[in-house]
């Protein structure tokens, strides 16, 4: 495969994956040079595969250049857990972690896992060891590879979470990078063979096109936005039991402003699996994805474009081919909401589930607003595990009665009681953008909550202070918050202004479309303010606001990604 590629027509990520030696780059002398905070350029696109991101302080750049300094130059670490279930002990460590060598918060991603930030070099080893001492790694949390595999996140809610949470488990493993580099480098491990006779049997030495996604559901819960991903599961319950999935194919949001060949799509179904083939139809979509994605374009790489380039009908039959048995037709199934349910359940399993709102997806201690301590204080009694959700909120599940009482204690001790607040503030998602992010044009975690403030205002006029509607802001068009699918989905542009995009369903499978572009706060609130009051008079009987919008023709309904102006 190797001598006769000609590296001139490829993008220069897929020279650099292919000279990694199986991704260990120059990641060792990177860490050990100490004239600079930063890892070599290559490395920077390396150490993705390892669940790491280079980054540099965007608030104190303008002084930093002024003194002539280089940027304050700090990591992300990103952890791999599929399904997001953590133990109290996984929490009690991360919390650790997070004092002893990030920048002392924790942040539950959209993909239901822990981001650490403003990791310094020297420390990066050091944090790595020790998450995998308790049995967390970050093997493929990034880079151009199946990333973490998002499963239903409530066993409230369901029976067959177990069930879906080990099948998410099954999946990352299987589809792990084989490479001994993460060992090597981060856990001090002896190669076990000669690492040029190493082979990565499911990827070869370049990996995929761009990077690859999973999740399943069980519905009607959308909670991991299943159209989103590259590649989605929807579990079909018959009898009592999980018969199947239906199986998506091609979704991926991200865009970029100036560039209409990229838009945003929602996965399309294309039949239906037993629970004995889903490893196997996993592995076959990443090699039909492997062997067909654009390799020259990496704004042009993700599955979704691979399957609008080939069109659906050639994609399911290349696909048919590597699995050597067709799929069955896709089965009914209804998704009604894509946002978390919030409050204590009692779930069949007899024990209490909590699902708590996490403003931004940001653990961290403000003033009298102490959640950090609490959810440490809450992790040293609790006899159940804590989940991560994909809306960036988290479970504290499985406990008994006598512990919820405890738990509760301990929230109300340390000032983070679950508060009674809008529907509209319980469906928000922002992503993290400034001042940790090199790709934000606008802030969204620090000021999508304020925001929501002013719209509340304006919905309590109107008595929709518990309407559920879904909002999400991201700082830049990469889509990391899923704004393409909310019912007011918010872009950054630049600092202050945002594209205003309405018209997502409430269950996460329609896209949003244009409504305003480059707009300020208070352009923001006007154009809500008439469209509000006229949802309110002229709604019908339990209508969601995105749905509203398009019938009273505020938005056309966009039917396809390929459609989608930015
Ligand atoms: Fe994302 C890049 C944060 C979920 C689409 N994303 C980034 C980077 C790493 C910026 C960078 O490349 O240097 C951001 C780091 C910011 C920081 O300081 O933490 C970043 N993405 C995030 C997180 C932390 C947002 C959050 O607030 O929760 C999410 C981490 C998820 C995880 O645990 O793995 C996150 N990113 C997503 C999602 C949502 C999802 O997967 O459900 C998307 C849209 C879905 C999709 O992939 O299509 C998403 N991120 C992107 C893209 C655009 C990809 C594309 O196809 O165009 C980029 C940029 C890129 O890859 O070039 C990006
Ligand atoms: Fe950064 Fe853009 Fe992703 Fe927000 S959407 S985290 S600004 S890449």
């Amino acid at each position: 495969m190797s001598e006769n590629i000609n590296w001139q027509e490829l993008s220069e990520v897929e020279k650099l994956k292919y000279d990694s030696n199986y991704l260990r780059g120059t990641l060792t002398e990177s860490l050990a040079d100490p004239i600079t905070g930063a890892i070599s350029d290559g490395d920077t696109q390396i150490s993705k595969f390892h669940g790491i991101y280079q980054q540099w302080d965007r608030d104190i750049d303008k002084e930093r250049k002024r003194q002539k300094l280089e940027p304050a130059f700090s990591f992300l670490i990103r952890l791999r857990m599929p399904g997001g279930r953590f133990t109290p002990g996984q929490w009690l460590a991360m919390d650790e972690l997070s004092e002893k060598y990030a920048n002392g918060t924790l942040k539950l991603t959209t993909r239901q896992t822990f981001q650490l930030h403003g990791v310094l070099k020297r420390n990066l080893k050091a944090t790595i060891k020790e998450m995998n001492d308790h049995l967390m790694d970050t093997i493929a949390a990034c880079g151009d590879v199946n990333r973490n595999v998002m499963s239903h996140a409530n066993p409230a809610q369901s029976s067959f979470h177990a069930e879906v949470i080990e099948t998410a488990k099954n999946i990352s493993e299987h589809l792990l990078p084989k490479t001994g580099a993460y060992h090597e480098i981060w856990l001090d491990k002896k190669l076990v063979a000669d690492s040029k006779e190493e082979v990565e049997p499911l990827y070869g030495n370049r990996y995929l096109p761009r990077k690859f996604k999973i999740g399943i559901v069980i519905p009607p819960h959308n909670d991991c936005d299943v159209f989103s991903q590259d590649l989605g599961f929807i579990a079909i319950v018959e009898n009592d039991k999980i018969v199947g999935y239906n199986v998506a194919v091609g979704g991926g949001l991200g865009t970029t402003f100036g560039k209409p060949e990229t838009y945003p799509r929602t996965g399309t179904v294309i039949g239906f699996c037993t629970p004995d083939q889903i490893i196997d139809v996993a592995e076959k979509v990443v090699l039909v994805q492997r062997d067909n994605g654009n390799r020259k374009d990496r704004k042009q790489a993700r599955l979704k474009y691979t399957i609008d380039r080939m069109g659906v009908e050639e994609f399911v039959a290349e696909l048919t081919k590597y699995l050597g048995y067709e799929l069955e037709p896709e089965r009914e199934y209804v998704l009604d909401r894509n946002g978390d349910d919030f409050g204590w359940i009692k779930g069949s399993d007899k024990k209490w589930h909590l699902t708590y709102f996490v403003e931004g997806g940001r653990v961290l201690d403000r003033g009298e607003y102490k959640l950090k301590t609490a959810l440490r204080e809450i992790s040293k009694v609790i006899d159940g595990d804590i989940i991560l959700t994909g809306n960036q909120n988290l479970i504290i599940s499985g406990v008994s009665t006598k512990v919820k009482n405890k738990v509760d204690a301990l929230l109300k001790t340390y000032g983070v009681s679950p508060e009674d607040i809008s529907g509209l503030r319980k469906n928000s998602i922002a992503c993290v953008a400034l001042p940790t992010c090199p790709l934000a044009f606008a802030e969204a975690e620090r000021y999508l909550p304020d925001l929501v403030s002013k719209i509340e205002a304006i919905l309590n006029e109107h008595e929709l202070g518990k309407e559920e509607i879904v909002i999400r802001m991201t700082g830049c068009p990469n889509g990391c918050g899923r704004p393409y699918l909310a019912e007011i989905g918010l872009i950054g542009k630049s600092p202050g202004y945002y594209n205003l995009y309405l018209g997502g369903s409430f269950n996460g499978s329609r896209l949003n479309t244009l409504y305003k572009q480059t707009i300020n706060e208070e352009e923001i609130l006007n154009e809500l303010r008439p469209i509000i009051a006229d949802f309110a008079a002229n709604r019908k009987d339990g209508e969601h606001f995105g749905d509203f919008v398009i019938r009273n023709n505020y938005v056309e309904e966009i039917k396809e990604g390929k459609d989608f102006k930015h």
